[in-house]
């Protein structure tokens, strides 16, 4: 009864403690405890990696504290939550970033100071999650610290996949790709939730049954999955407010597999459920193309499946009216990967709940909305016919959400049959497919663009048939980073410096407040401190540089740093094409002449796509030039050039705040946002650039003197392009800037060795064949110009410095915050959530 209910309650709670204590001395006794019992290990005796186990697991108790604080707030106050889908994840590491949000790194570090170890030592044991491929998936991953951040009630939803993104090897100046087993030291950082599973089903057919006499549809499905829950807390900075992102893996139905059991098949079924965890197993390591492959559209369902089941359970504990459901639920679709759910929902509402199919389909429009992060107009598509056989019913839906759509269109437009064929969500042909843009188009109530630029084309050219039939839909939302990361847990010393001179922290969780540093612009001793805060990161990258190329590199020399994935459009071949130059011109140059040249280290990094020939012999010219290059004695400290393996976020943490001058040289027109420049402009990092996704904000923000713009603009692109191909017959190489062609022939011919491997290259640059499609030969001169432009301005430390402080002054407006409080206000609708304390 209630007497014992009760008793038992204040039996618990007698047996309770508190929260979890902060100070050191009880963070000491934790970590042992664990140390002794959860690691198992001796408490005079552990190394440095088992401290980083010992005190992640102290972080994760109290992570857990307020996560569940936080759900039994939410539970409570039943706000509109958002469920932020997305196929990718890029969290890199997480005790650090953890530890400041919770705002316990001094009692951390003095804990372990005391226990004889060491924070950052401790701290870089930790492995990376990279459960993604580059912008879009470490996108993700600040708009979850964001949204912890700001109060919003939302989860994110992802795979919990048991290889991330490959770990680059370079053996001999090549790419190889090794299995990236991360699970394999075990994750802290995860909470496995047995109970919480699903049960997603594949294949099988359609029939029709009757039911209270109506002909209804119901799909007997061949094989089923489950889905199993692994809660990853995610906490915000300056509250107690720890969210929550979901990732879902794959094991075998737990339904025994009778048929082959009785048959006395018992080692083929147990081989046959192993089948299943394969599902979640590894990601897809392509960041901008899609091949319709099958393992890829049974990730995306059973990813789908399992997150909306676990939404709709929620929604329907709290309410029994589905009217409700665009008041209580908004689902965010993380470009079209996860689009299925639409199909989905709508099958979940038509079939389960038996809902009619114009009231089903009236709200599903309701709470999907949409962002797309590319300028590339063939999207993601998937093929009918593998749809037909893995998710008949689904396809069934699909086709009638397009029937009613072009229906309408019909009614709307006319019997335009050529528009209506670019609309429909179905594309005919030699491969019938269903577009996943189109459909994420029709069914969400916003679709927004990562940048104003990106926004615009949309508008006018990708999307430019939707944009006339629902301008309103179409939103931009630029990208942001979160300043947590990428200056609090990255830069310590620029905190540091930033909250002395602004005499406050408040910009962590409000960045327009680093607008105020403009105030000490022209304070000498602001200068010196800023310059040392840069040298001391230096310092950190140059080590590390040594520790992995074994080059030595000079401090004074302006640490000049391209880290991306790579890809032709990012024109990785024009900063290389830069550097032969530069050398050439040492190498032409007299003593005098040379002793007034800006010394340069050249950082390159990046993963190619392991099917990406041309990315992948990029890489190879890379080293093939540095290895030239940086063994030319004749040369010494003036030009040095470095390729980093291996480029992934805890990489980049060490990279960004060691860089002078970074580059961001995609044809403008190519990159939808681009998030990198952001993170260096938040370090103080100079900026040399096209003007292309969001770099054109950022130019807006502080000015084309701060940063070194060049190349061709949206609007010269094409015209250029059409320029190159009418020239295309005779190869015209006086059409070819002579600096240029001087240093396509040196590749071409040999000089840097493997001239057969590097010609299909050269090739891509060159008339008649690749007809240089991204426009290096165009912009060749005016990227020089920009550079020089960088070395001038470098050798005057005064306003190098007064840029650096302009740069990082004007980075508030990149803050994930600002792009999620957009969000919040304007796409979903949803309000602050404040777990009091
Ligand atoms: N590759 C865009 O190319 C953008 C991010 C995040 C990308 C990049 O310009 O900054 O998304 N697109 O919006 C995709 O991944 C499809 C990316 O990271």
């Amino acid at each position: 009864g209630l007497g014992e209910h009760r008793a038992k309650a204040e039996r618990m709670f007698s047996l309770m403690d508190g929260f979890l204590k902060n100070d050191p001395i009880s963070l000491q006794k934790d970590i042992l405890h664990h140390v002794e019992y959860t690691v198992a290990r001796s408490r005079f005796s552990f190394d440095d990696f088992e401290a980083y186990q010992a005190l992640a697991h102290t972080v994760r108790d109290r992570l857990i504290e307020r996560w569940h604080d936080t759900h039994i707030y939410f539970k409570r106050t039943k706000p509109k939550r958002l469920y932020f889908l997305s196929l990718e994840f890029l969290m890199g590491r997480s005790l650090s970033n953890s530890v400041i949000n919770l705002g316990i790194e001094d009692q951390c570090a003095e804990a372990l100071n005391q226990l004889g170890f060491e924070f950052e030592v401790v701290a870089e044991q930790e492995g990376d999650a990279a459960l993604g491929n580059g912008g879009l998936a470490r996108l993700s991953a600040c708009q979850m610290d964001s949204l912890a951040t700001l109060d919003y009630p939302a989860w994110g939803y992802g795979l919990r996949y048991e290889y991330g993104l490959f770990r680059q090897i370079i053996v001999d100046g090549f790419q190889h790709e090794k299995p990236d087993y991360w699970l394999n030291f075990g994750n802290p950082w995860e909470i496995e939730r047995i109970h919480v599973t699903y049960e997603v089903k594949f294949y099988g057919t359609v029939e029709e049954v009757e039911m209270n006499g109506e002909k209804q549809k119901v799909w007997i499905p061949g094989e089923t999955v489950e889905a199993v829950a692994y809660d990853n807390p995610i906490p915000g900075y300056g509250t107690r407010n720890t969210i929550n992102l979901r990732l879902w893996a794959a094991k075998p139905s737990s339904k025994f597999d009778l048929e082959a059991y009785n048959t006395g098949d018992y080692i083929n079924s147990v081989v046959n459920r192993q089948n299943a965890e394969t599902i979640s197993n590894v990601l897809y390591p392509d960041d901008r193309s899609h091949q319709g492959k099958e393992l890829r559209l049974k990730q995306q369902y059973f990813f789908v499946s399992a997150s909306l089941q676990d939404i709709m359970r929620r929604f329907k504990e709290e309410h029994t009216n589905f009217d409700e459901l665009p008041e209580k639920v908004a689902l965010h679709l993380n470009d079209t990967h996860p689009s299925l759910s639409i199909a989905e929902v709508m099958r979940m509402l038509v079939d389960e709940e038996h809902l009619g199919w114009h009231k089903a389909w009236d709200i599903v429009c309701k709470i999907f909305s949409f962002t797309t992060h590319t300028m590339v107009t063939d999207g993601e598509k998937i093929p009918v016919e593998l749809l037909e056989n893995l998710l008949p019913r689904h396809l069934e839906i699909l086709y009638e959400i397009n029937f009613n759509f072009l229906e309408e269109m019909k009614k709307r437009i006319g019997l335009d049959y050529s528009r209506l064929a670019l609309l429909s969500i179905v594309e005919e042909g030699a491969m019938k497919s269903i577009r996943m843009a189109n459909l994420a188009i029709v069914c969400s109530h916003t679709v927004n663009g990562v940048s104003k630029l990106h926004l615009e084309k949309l508008k006018t050219k990708t999307f430019k048939d939707f944009y006339g039939l629902y301008p309103e839909k179409f939103q931009c939302k630029t990208n942001g980073v979160s300043q947590r990361r990428w200056i609090v847990v990255s830069n310590p010393g620029l905190r540091d410096l930033i909250s002395k001179w602004l005499g406050t922290e408040a910009w962590i969780r409000d960045a327009d407040l680093l607008s105020g540093l403009r105030d000490h612009l022209d304070n000498a001793d602001f200068h010196l401190e800023w310059k040392m805060v840069k040298k001391v990161n230096k310092m950190r990258l140059a080590e590390y540089i040594e520790a992995m190329s074994g080059v030595k590199v000079s401090l004074d020399a302006m640490f000049d740093v391209q880290v991306k994935r790579i890809h032709e459009y990012k024109r990785q071949l024009l900063n290389i094409f830069g550097i032969i130059h530069r050398y050439n011109c040492l190498k032409n140059m007299d003593k005098d002449s040379r002793r007034k040249v800006v010394p340069r280290v050249c950082i390159i990094g990046g993963k190619a796509a392991p099917g990406y020939e041309i990315a992948k012999k990029i890489i190879k010219l890379c080293h093939a030039v540095a290895e030239k290059i940086n063994n030319d004695t004749d040369i010494g400290d003036l030009l040095k050039v470095v390729f980093i393996p291996d480029y992934n976020v805890s990489v980049a943490e060490l990279v960004i705040p060691g860089a002078d001058l970074s580059q961001h040289l995609s044809t403008a027109g190519n990159e939808a946002s681009g998030t990198g420049n952001m993170k260096f402009l938040m370090n103080g990092c100079l900026l040399l650039a096209t003007a292309d996704g969001s770099t054109v904000e950022i130019i807006e923000e502080i000015g084309e003197d701060n940063l070194f713009v060049f190349g061709a603009k949206v609007h010269e692109v094409e015209k250029r392009r059409q320029k190159r191909l009418s020239n295309l017959a005779p190869l015209q190489p006086a059409k070819v800037p002579l600096h240029f062609a001087r240093v396509l022939r040196m590749v071409r011919d040999g000089y840097f060795g493997h001239n057969d491997y590097f010609k299909s290259l050269c090739e891509t640059v060159e008339f008649g064949f690749g007809n240089d499609y991204y426009l290096l030969t165009s912009d060749f001169g005016s990227y020089l110009e920009a550079q020089a432009a960088a070395d001038k301005a470098f050798v005057n430390q005064d306003k190098w410095t007064r840029m650096s402080i302009l740069s990082v002054a004007g980075s508030g407006r990149f803050s994930s915050d600002r792009t999620i409080q957009d969000y919040a206000e304007s796409t979903w609708k949803i309000s602050p959530c404040r777990c009091p304390l």
